[in-house]
C-alpha cells in the first residue's frame, strides 16, 4: 500500500472511528464474527413449513440460507439455488424454550400474539421488503401479529418492544435499530419472559444468545463488504479514486461491511480510498454528503455505498454535478429495484445483494424452539451479486 493510502487509511480510520463511535468496540465485534465464525450454523432454507426450500427463482425469493461458510460467498442470480444440504453441526447448544433465560413458558404459536419490531422508516425498500415478508409468512401460517416500526428512533424501538409486552405479545422478533442501546427493552422482555428473536443487524456481545435472545439471522456482512471491494476493482480495472458513503454510526453492518471492502482493496494499490462519511443509510443524506465529497474531491472516479438508497442518493448528486453514466464508478449493497435498474442505466457498476425477507427464517426458528432441536446463536443467509451481465434478466428478483 502506498504512502497516500496508508495516510488515507489513516484519516479514513479516525473518521470512521468519529463517525461510528464504538468503532473499536465494533471492530472487536467484527474480529469476534471473524473469531466465531466458524459457530455460525449452516442453516438449510427453510419455508414455514421447515422443509427445506430453494431459493425462488420468483422475485419473492426468501432469505433462503444455504449458509456462506466463512470466507466463501454465493454469487450468481437469484435463481442460483443455495445448498439445502442439511446443516453442518454447529457450534454450542441449540436454544429452546426449557434453556432460554432459565426456561420460559411454551407456547403454540398458533394461540399466541406475536411481534415483530421494525427498525426504520419504509421509505428504505429493504424495510419495506422485510417487514412485509414477516406478514407474509404470518398470514400462510395463520399466525396473529403485531408490527411496529421505530422510524429509526432507538427510544422508540425500545418504547414499542415494551408496548408490545405490555400488550401480551407473547414471543417476538426484532429488527434491531443499534447493535448497543436495546437492553432497556430486552430486559423488561427477558423480565416478562418474553423470548425475542433478532434478524439484519447484530447486538453486541454485552448481549448473550440464548439468555438476552434466542438468536441471530442475517447476513455475513463482512462478506458483502469482500464482494463489493471486489466488484469495485473489477469495475474499475484496478484503478479509482475512490469515497466511501457508510451506513450508520453504532451498528455492526457499517463497520462489517466498511471492513470487508477495505481488506478487499487494500492490496490494490491503484484504488485510493480519498474519504469515508456516513450518509447513515439514507438516500437524501447520502446525495447531501456525496455533494459534499464533489467540492472536496471533485477528481473523484468510484462511490462505495453501504446500501442502495445511499447509492441513489450518490447518483442524484452525480447527475446535478453534470455527470453522465460510467463518469463515476458505484458499487452497493441490498438489491432494491432501483439500484438494479441503475446497472441498466449505466449509473451504478454492481449491487451485492442484502436479503431482507426474513419472515419464513424468523417463523421457522421460532417452530424450532418451542417445538424442535432449537435454534443456532447465529444463521448466516446468502446472498446474491446483480452485475451488468446479469440486472437486466434478474431485475424481477429485487425488492
Ligand atoms: C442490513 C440492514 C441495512 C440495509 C440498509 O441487514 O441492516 O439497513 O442494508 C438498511 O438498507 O438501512
Amino acid at each position: 500500500m502506498h504512502l497516500s493510502r496508508r495516510l488515507h487509511r489513516a484519516v479514513g480510520a479516525i473518521a470512521v472511528a468519529g463517525l461510528t463511535l464504538g468503532g473499536a468496540a465494533c471492530a472487536k465485534d467484527a474480529k469476534d464474527d471473524e473469531d466465531d465464525k466458524g459457530s455460525a450454523a449452516t442453516v438449510a432454507s427453510t419455508s414455514a413449513a421447515g422443509s427445506a426450500t430453494a431459493a425462488s427463482s420468483s422475485g419473492s425469493a426468501d432469505a433462503a440460507s444455504s449458509s456462506v461458510a466463512a470466507g466463501a460467498s454465493s454469487s450468481g442470480p437469484a435463481d442460483a439455488a443455495p445448498s439445502s444440504a442439511p446443516a453442518d453441526a454447529t457450534a454450542g447448544d441449540n436454544c429452546t424454550y426449557s434453556t432460554y433465560a432459565g426456561g420460559v413458558e411454551k407456547i403454540d404459536l398458533k394461540d399466541a400474539k406475536i411481534g415483530f419490531a421494525q427498525s426504520e422508516k419504509e421509505n428504505n425498500p429493504f424495510r419495506t421488503a422485510e417487514t412485509q415478508s414477516f406478514k407474509d409468512e404470518a398470514k400462510k401460517l395463520g399466525y396473529d401479529v403485531v408490527v411496529t416500526n421505530a422510524g429509526g428512533d432507538l427510544n422508540q424501538q425500545i418504547t414499542d418492544i415494551k408496548s408490545m409486552v405490555a400488550q401480551g405479545v407473547k414471543v417476538m422478533t426484532i429488527a434491531p435499530l443499534k447493535s448497543d442501546g436495546l437492553k432497556p427493552a430486552l430486559d423488561e422482555a427477558k423480565a416478562k419472559k418474553v423470548p425475542v428473536f433478532t434478524v439484519d443487524r447484530l447486538l453486541t456481545e454485552s448481549f448473550k444468545p440464548c439468555q438476552d435472545y434466542i438468536g441471530f439471522a442475517g447476513s455475513n456482512f463482512i462478506d458483502q463488504g469482500k464482494r463489493a471491494g471486489e466488484a469495485m476493482i473489477k469495475a474499475t480495472g484496478g484503478k479509482a479514486k475512490a469515497v466511501s458513503l457508510l451506513g450508520s454510526a453504532g451498528v455492526n453492518v457499517t463497520d462489517e461491511r466498511n471492513k470487508g471492502y477495505r481488506d478487499a482493496v487494500a492490496g490494490t494499490v491503484g484504488i485510493e480510498i480519498l474519504a469515508e462519511q456516513s450518509g447513515d443509510f439514507d438516500r437524501t443524506k447520502g446525495q447531501a454528503v456525496t455533494e459534499q465529497l464533489l467540492q472536496s474531491h471533485p477528481d473523484l472516479t468510484a462511490i462505495y455505498a453501504h446500501n442502495d438508497e445511499m447509492a441513489l442518493g450518490a447518483v442524484a448528486a452525480l447527475k446535478a454535478a453534470g455527470k453522465k453514466p460510467g463518469d463515476v464508478h458505484i458499487v452497493t449493497i441490498d438489491g432494491t429495484q432501483g439500484a438494479v435498474k441503475g446497472i441498466i442505466d449505466g449509473w451504478i457498476d454492481g449491487v451485492i445483494e442484502s436479503n431482507p425477507r426474513f419472515g419464513p427464517i424468523s417463523f421457522a426458528s421460532l417452530d424450532k424452539f418451542y417445538n424442535g432441536d432449537g435454534v443456532p446463536a447465529k444463521q448466516i443467509i446468502s446472498d446474491n451479486e446483480y452485475t451488468k451481465d446479469n440486472a437486466a434478466d434478474q431485475v424481477a428478483k429485487a425488492y
